[in-house]
C-alpha cells in the first residue's frame, strides 16, 4: 500500500500536472494505481528485460546467463539468439493478433451493415468506392450495400485464403516492396494462417534459426500493417466516414462537474460511436436526473477514434487511465478491447464509477458487463448511457477533484483532409506544394511520432521532447495513438505550439493552413488511433509514388518514445519492412542476443545480415529523447543526400 509520505511533489510521474495532483490524492487515500505499483517493483527482471527467459515448454522456464557466465543454452539446446528471436516473435504475434482482430471485427460489421441486419449503415460512400476500385470490384450500377458486401468479403478473404498475397497488401503496398518480400518469402497469405504458423514456429522444438525467426517477425509486421492497420482504417472510414478537420480539447478539464461523464476506452470504435450518438439523444434524461447533460470523454485509442470523427475531447492516454476515476466525477468507464488496465476496477470501487465491459472475451471481475453486438448496438449503448445517468446522484461530493484547464487541439488529419488542404494551393497536383517544400529543404523530412505512454516513463516527456526537437529542425511531425495525447496536451496541436517550429516549417504550415481558412496548420498533425498508422504509411506511399521512388528512399522516420505495447513493436516492424527507420525509447528486450541486436540495429555498411541492408531502415533504440531526435535528424539528412535533395 503506498503511503502519502512516500510520494511527494519531487517524485513526479507526469509532465501533465493534473495527473500529479490526482496521483498524490490517490496515494493519500491509499488507492493503488499503476504508478504506485511500478514504484513497488522498481527494477524489472534482468533476464526478461534482456529477452533471455524462455517459457515455451514445461521443462523450463530456462534462462541464459549473462556475460558468458551460467548456462548458455536451455535444456532443449536453444541458445540465447534463438530464445531472444523467438521471444521477439511472440511479442509480434501478440501485437498483430490484436490489430487483426480489430480488422476482422470491422470487416464483419461492414458485412452485417451491408446485409441490413445491423444497427450500422455505410456513411463513407466515397471511401467505399475508392477501396472497391482498388480491389478491382465492379461498382457500375451497383447499390452501395452491394459494393459494401463485396468489399467486406474481400476483407474476410484475408483471413481465409490459402494462396497468393493478402488482398489488403496488394491494395496498399508498392510493387517494389512486394517483390522484395516475395523474394525473402515473407509475404503473408492470410492473417490467421500466418499467426497460426508463427505460434507453431515459436513453440518448443520448432524454429531454432534466429534468422528465420526474425524473418517471421517481419511477416508479422506485414500481417499487422495490412490485415490490422490498413484494413481497420479503411473499413472504419467506410462505416463511419473519413475524418475531417475538427477542433477539440485535451486534459482533465474536459471532465465536467455538472455533467454525467462517460469515458470511452479501448480501441474498436463500433461501440464508442454509438455511445456518442446515444449520449446526445438521451441528454433530457440526464437533465431529469439533475445533470446539465451528458459528456463523453475519450481514453487511449477509442478516444482518438471519436475525437477524429466527432471532436470528442480526450481525458487521458494509457498510463494515467486509472487516475481519471480519481477525479470522482466519472459515472461510467466503458471499455472494449486492448490497453485496459485491470486495475481500473479496484480504483472504481473507491468511487461511484461503474466499469462496463462489453466484449465476451474482455471481462474484468467485479465490473458490469453489457453484451455488445452490432445488431443490438443501439440497445447496448442506451443501456450503458442510462446506467451512467443512474450513477450521477451517487457521486460523493467530498471526493471530487475538478480541473478547469483544457488545451485546444486540432485533429482529423486523414490523408483525404491533408490532400484537400494541399489542393487549395495546387488543384491539379495537390502533393506538389508538399514535395516542393521537402525538395527545397523548407521541410527537412517527415516524422511520425507514434505509440503509447508507459507507467515506467515520465509521462509525456519522451513524446513531447522528440517532437519539439524535430519541429525545431523543420521536420513535419504527424502523430497517432497515445503519443498524440501527449503532444496535444502540451500545445503541439494548436497554434500556440507554432513557436516550437523552425522558421521554414512554420512558413509551410501557415501557407497550407491559410489556404483552408486557418491561421496555420497546427505544429503536429493528429492522424488518429494506432490502427490509423496506416494513414502516415499511405501518405508516404503516395509521396514516393509521385516521386517515382520507394518509401525507403524518403527522408521519413518513425519514433515511438514511450511505448509499453507489443502492438507498437509490431507496427514499428511494419515500417521497418518498408525501409523506414524506427526509433524506440523503451527497451525492446533483445539485448540478450548480440546477433539479434545487430540484425535489428546495425547499419547497412556493417558486416553480416541486417535490416538496413535488406530494407533500407533500421531499429534505433535510444532512451534519451534529445539524443534520439538527433539520430533521427541525421538519418533524415542521409536520406536527403541519397535522394539528391538540397542539404
Ligand atoms: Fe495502447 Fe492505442 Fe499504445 Fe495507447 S497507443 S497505449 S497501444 S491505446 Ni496504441
Ligand atoms: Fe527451456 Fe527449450 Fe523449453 Fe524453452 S523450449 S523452456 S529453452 S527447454
Amino acid at each position: 500500500m503506498p503511503k502519502a509520505q512516500d510520494h511527494n511533489h519531487t517524485q513526479r510521474i507526469s509532465l501533465d500536472h493534473d495527473f500529479e495532483v490526482l496521483y498524490e490524492k490517490a496515494c493519500e487515500a491509499g488507492i493503488e494505481t499503476a504508478f504506485s505499483r511500478a514504484k513497488q517493483t522498481p527494477v524489472p527482471c534482468p533476464f526478461g528485460s534482456a529477452g533471455v527467459c524462455c517459457r515455451h515448454c514445461l521443462e523450463g522456464p530456462c534462462r541464459i546467463g549473462f556475460n558468458g557466465k551460467g548456462p548458455q543454452e536451455g535444456i532443449c539446446g536453444a541458445n540465447g539468439d534463438t530464445i531472444v528471436a523467438r521471444n521477439l516473435l511472440t511479442m509480434m504475434i501478440e501485437g498483430a493478433a490484436g490489430h487483426a482482430e480489430h480488422g476482422r471485427e470491422t470487416a464483419l460489421a461492414l458485412l452485417e451493415a451491408s446485409e441490413g441486419n445491423s444497427d450500422y449503415q455505410i456513411k463513407g460512400v466515397e471511401k467505399l468506392y475508392q477501396v472497391a476500385a482498388g480491389l478491382g470490384i465492379e461498382t457500375n450500377g451497383k447499390a452501395v450495400e452491394d459494393i459494401g458486401k463485396q468489399v467486406a468479403l474481400k476483407a474476410l478473404e484475408d483471413f481465409q485464403k490459402q494462396a497468393g498475397a493478402m488482398n489488403w497488401l496488394t491494395l496498399h503496398a508498392q510493387q517494389q516492396s512486394i517483390d522484395k518480400w516475395d523474394e525473402l518469402g515473407i509475404t503473408p497469405v492470410n492473417v490467421h494462417l500466418e499467426i497460426s504458423k508463427a505460434v507453431t514456429r515459436t513453440s518448443m522444438g520448432c524454429d531454432a534459426d534466429p534468422v528465420n525467426l526474425l524473418l517471421g517477425c517481419l511477416t508479422m509486421g506485414l500481417v499487422d500493417g495490412f490485415g490490422g492497420l490498413h484494413l481497420s482504417s479503411d473499413l472504419q472510414d467506410i462505416l463511419f466516414g473519413v475524418p475531417k478537420l475538427v477542433k477539440s480539447n485535451f486534459r482533465l478539464g474536459v471532465i465536467k462537474k455538472e455533467m454525467v461523464n462517460i469515458a470511452v476506452h479501448g480501441h474498436v470504435p463500433l461501440l464508442s460511436e454509438k455511445i456518442v450518438e446515444w449520449s446526445r439523444k438521451l441528454s433530457e434524461e440526464a437533465k431529469a436526473a439533475g445533470a446539465a447533460g451528458i459528456n463523453v470523454v475519450g481514453i487511449c485509442c477509442s478516444g482518438n477514434e471519436v475525437l477524429m470523427r466527432h471532436g470528442i475531447p480526450a481525458a487521458s492516454s494509457f498510463s494515467s487511465q486509472e487516475l481519471v476515476i480519481v477525479t470522482g466525477m466519472l459515472e461510467a468507464m466503458v471499455v472494449d478491447v486492448q490497453c485496459i488496465m485491470p486495475g481500473i476496477q479496484k480504483v472504481a470501487e473507491c468511487y461511484h464509477t461503474e466499469i462496463i465491459t462489453t466484449l465476451p472475451y474482455v471481462n474484468i471481475a467485479g465490473s458490469t458487463h453489457v453484451d455488445f453486438h452490432t445488431d443490438k448496438a443501439d440497445k447496448a449503448a442506451q443501456d450503458i448511457v442510462r446506467k451512467a445517468i443512474a450513477n450521477f446522484p451517487k457521486r460523493e461530493h467530498q471526493k471530487i477533484t475538478s480541473f478547469t484547464g483544457t488545451v485546444e487541439a486540432y485533429a482529423g488529419f486523414s490523408n483525404e483532409q491533408i490532400i484537400e488542404a494541399l489542393s487549395a494551393l495546387n488543384k491539379e497536383d495537390p502533393l506538389k506544394p508538399l514535395l516542393d517544400a521537402i525538395a527545397s529543404g523548407a521541410i527537412r523530412g517527415v516524422a511520425a511520432i507514434v505509440g503509447c505512454t508507459n507507467v515506467r516513463e515520465f509521462q509525456d516527456w519522451g513524446n513531447v521532447t522528440v517532437a519539439k526537437e524535430l519541429l525545431k529542425n523543420n521536420v513535419l511531425v504527424v502523430a497517432t495513438g497515445c503519443s498524440a495525447h501527449s503532444l496535444a496536451k502540451h500545445n503541439l496541436m494548436n497554434m500556440q505550439g507554432l513557436e516550437y517550429c523552425g522558421e521554414s516549417l512554420r512558413g509551410v504550415l501557415k501557407a497550407i493552413g491559410q489556404a483552408v481558412g486557418l491561421e496555420s496548420l497546427p505544429p503536429t498533425l493528429h492522424m488518429g488511433s494506432c490502427v490509423d498508422n496506416s494513414r502516415p504509411a499511405d501518405l508516404l506511399t503516395a509521396v514516393a509514388n509521385r516521386l517515382g521512388v520507394e518509401v525507403k528512399d524518403l527522408p521519413a522516420v518513425g519514433s515511438c518514445p514511450e511505448t509499453h505495447s507489443p502492438k507498437a513493436l509490431v507496427i514499428g516492424t511494419y515500417f521497418l519492412a518498408n525501409g523506414v527507420d524506427v526509433h524506440v525509447g523503451v527497451n525492446p528486450q533483445v539485448s540478450g542476443s548480440q546477433f539479434v541486436t545487430d540484425v535489428l540495429c546495425n547499419g547497412a555498411k556493417d558486416d553480416g545480415l541486417n535490416l538496413e541492408k535488406l530494407f533500407g531502415g533500421k531499429l534505433i533504440y535510444e532512451k534519451d529523447p534529445v539524443k534520439a531526435a538527433a539520430i533521427l535528424l541525421r538519418r533524415i539528412e542521409e536520406k536527403r543526400l541519397a535522394l539528391g535533395l538540397s542539404s
